[in-house]
């Protein structure tokens, strides 16, 4: 049965996607979740009302958050085995492109919701694309700060790929657990955030931005893609690295790196990681 389903994330806007079939929808133990199919962006997951994933465009954010750490990280240090933690991500995406990395020996994924596993496994099987079941893959079923709080050390690069400031993904944009996250990265290291869409939601970046300048990382700052499905202008990534200069590689260097890895890709390529760190003026105001 068709039905139109509403975005309520924004204050003074709301966009709705049509559902041709609901194919699943439940209050699990920790939020609302929806998945349906939409015939221009395929199938879709909601999380609290607020679109999460979708089959047309998730290749976009997932290659962003994934390879323009780990790209960056292969570029200065080729050949040096790196561990990946994903906080959030259940739907495996983000972990799906960093097993394509073969210098990724370890890559955890802390998960707080284990239905939103079980159900991305069952309905969205094609964007964890056997993720979960990689040798190279761990998979905790864990509160993100609680995990994260418990290492030192430990990994070269934690992407934060959680759903916004609110419900349970709110402490995941605190100073605390950014501080946190500094500790359990090695020296080195980069935390990539997921930062909301600058436009629509200016604090979010503007908050986690400033924090990691207070926390002392050697570089703070943010990068941007357009995922058409995080509906309202370009979706912000944060930046925090214990090592300065990383995101200003040479392009020769990153299309060297890229050629030996060999790595087909839809949206991330040497010269969009480059670009996407050019923040327009309304942003780079931000950080
Ligand atoms: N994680 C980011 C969703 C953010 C949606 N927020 C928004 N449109 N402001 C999604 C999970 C993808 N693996």
């Amino acid at each position: 049965m068709e039905r139109w389903i509403e975005e309520t994330l924004h204050l003074d806007w709301r966009t709705r996607l049509k559902a041709e079939t609901v194919l699943f929808e439940q209050q699990t133990d920790h939020q609302h979740l929806i998945i349906f199919d939409n015939k221009k962006f395929g199938r879709v997951m909601m999380l609290d009302h607020v679109v999460q994933l979708t089959t047309a465009d998730e290749f976009i954010y997932h290659e962003m958050m994934a390879h323009v750490p780990l790209m960056a990280l292969t570029t200065v240090a080729p050949d040096t085995s790196k561990s990946v933690l994903i906080v959030g991500g259940g739907d495996g995406g983000v972990l799906r492109e960093v097993l394509r990395h073969s210098s990724v020996e370890r890559a955890v994924l802390c998960e707080i919701d284990r239905s939103v596993i079980d159900m991305c496994q069952k309905y969205f099987p094609s964007v964890s694309n056997g993720a979960f079941e990689h040798e190279r893959a761990e998979i905790v079923i864990a509160d993100g700060t609680e995990y994260v709080t418990a290492q030192r050390d430990e990994f070269d690069v934690i992407m934060i790929d959680s759903t916004d400031p609110m419900g349970p993904g709110e402490v995941l944009f605190t100073k605390e657990f950014y501080g946190d996250c500094k500790n359990a990265l090695k020296q080195g290291g980069v935390l990539v955030t997921q930062n909301g869409l600058p436009f629509m939601q200016p604090d979010e970046l503007k908050q986690s931005v400033s924090y990691f300048k207070d926390l002392g990382f050697a570089q703070s700052s943010a990068f941007i893609a357009t995922t058409p499905g995080y509906f309202g202008g370009p979706m912000s990534q944060g930046w925090a690295s214990k090592r300065g200069g990383l995101n200003a590689l040479p392009l020769q260097a990153l299309k060297e790196t890229f050629a030996k890895l060999d790595l087909e890709m839809r949206y991330y390529s040497p010269e969009v990681h480059l670009g996407a760190f050019a923040l327009p003026p309304y942003i780079a105001e931000f950080i």
